[in-house]
């Protein structure tokens, strides 16, 4: 069913106003952070469609230049929404064009990213981020895939990452399925693909340059480490940067083409990351001698003698981490997408970067200074609360955002 609502920004005033006037200080509508509440002011009043509905825990979606939709759903696979309108599965569970028995879904797991070649036109490969039980211990991989002209099904299905870590076992912090990460993205100004993971509750994993998770990689079509990641010595050259706990989101700064992270914290601090080739993230949650955490996590607790959380940003332990453009001001409210909003549809909002939230259902808009630090913040207004999973820009300029209540959305600036 399709529903269309009008958002104008002379609405949003006017709620604020009566908000105000009663005296209610809703801490879902106050954007977080010291930046000041600024970035949402001057933006394009948006038109809001639901383009699909009902769906299973939709986890990414990305546009072939034709304007065909693929999506993922965690337990499902990947689907296709032709331009014309129709949805085909391809590749996934039973009832999908192909198969694919090895895929499983468990926990926060399953399949996440899904992303478009930049010379899809010539070679119709898509790729896909999914947990799969080919191996023993089980992995996440990335799979690259064709697609056939009629968007009916994939061939040649090639796992060009196979070995980034799952976790198996359920343990005292959560079960098994945990902190896989999965945003998979193309960077239009350097053409390799970036993957995100995620540190599976183990506390040695962000810091150690031997294995994939808590890292941001960079590879290319094939899963070849791309050039220029100066990973540092002895590490797997796939690895761009690491100490990292779970990133869900990434997205390329207009002009400069920088990559920006959205990293889901633990309780204390959801952070955005500008990053840089070999950096870390300074994210250790392993214990410092003397110190004891529950199955060597700390990531919820300390890894330090003083008892201090664990922090997301080291800087003490790594005084050349990489530093945050914006904390979740000591809260995390499970920040998973980003992207950078690019063109004059979007008027103030402009090469500003929205980020999504799942506990805290909504979308902020954060305004960037030249050097990647975060200035002002503000909520996108009018949207219903659910939990953002995904944020898009299509290739119409419209930002596409999926919720985990199972609906896909189109905003439209109005011009
Ligand atoms: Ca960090």
């Amino acid at each position: 069913m399709k529903k269309s609502t009008i958002i104008s920004l002379a609405a949003f005033c006017a709620v604020v106003l009566i908000a105000a006037v009663a005296g209610c200080n809703s801490s879902r509508n106050s954007p977080s952070g010291a930046a000041p509440e600024t970035a949402t002011g001057g933006g394009p009043a948006l038109s809001r469609s639901v383009l699909l509905s009902g769906l299973k825990n939709p986890w990414d979606l990305a546009f072939t230049p034709d304007g065909a939709m693929l999506f993922t759903e965690k337990c499902r696979g990947l689907s296709v929404r032709r331009p014309d309108g129709s949805v085909q599965r391809l590749f996934g569970t039973s009832g999908a064009a192909v198969v694919a028995a090895d895929l499983f879904c468990q926990g926060q797991s399953g399949m996440h990213g899904v992303a478009v070649d930049p010379d899809f036109n010539a070679n119709r490969y898509v790729y896909v981020y999914m947990a799969s039980k080919l191996t023993r211990p089980e992995t996440n991989r990335v799979v690259r895939l064709r697609v056939d002209r009629g968007y009916t099904t994939v061939s040649d299905r090639r796992d060009i990452v196979a070995d980034i870590p799952f976790k198996s076992k359920a343990n005292r912090w959560g079960g098994a399925g945990t902190h896989s990460g999965g945003r998979i993205r193309f960077s239009p100004y350097d053409r390799y693909l970036y993957v995100t993971t995620g540190d599976n509750h183990n506390g040695h994993l962000p810091q150690d340059l031997t294995r994939l998770g808590g890292k941001v990689l960079r590879i290319d079509r094939n899963g070849v480490a791309a050039p220029g990641n100066n990973t540092p010595i002895g590490g797997d050259p796939r690895i761009f940067t690491y100490g990292h706990r779970n990133v869900q989101g990434i997205a390329f700064r207009p002009d400069t083409g920088r990559p920006f992270i959205s990293e889901h914290g633990p309780g204390h601090s959801d952070e955005v990351t500008p990053l840089s080739a070999g950096g870390n993230g300074g994210w250790d949650p392993k214990p410092e001698p003397g110190v004891e955490c529950m199955n060597d996590y700390c990531g919820y607790t300390s890894n330090k003698r003083d008892g201090t959380p664990t922090p997301m940003t080291d800087l003490a332990k790594f005084p050349d981490a990489l530093r945050p453009s914006w904390n979740n001001n000591g809260k995390s409210e499970g920040m998973s997408p980003c992207v950078f909003l690019s063109g004059s549809q979007w008027k103030a909002w402009d090469g500003r970067l929205a980020v999504g939230f799942l506990r805290g259902e909504r979308i902020e808009i954060l305004e960037l200074d030249s050097s990647g630090k975060t200035i002002g913040t503000g909520t996108v207004p009018g949207l219903p609360s659910e939990r953002i999973r995904t944020l898009v820009q299509g290739t119409d300029g419209a930002l596409y955002v999926s919720t985990d209540g199972g609906e896909i959305w189109r905003l439209a600036p109005r011009p």
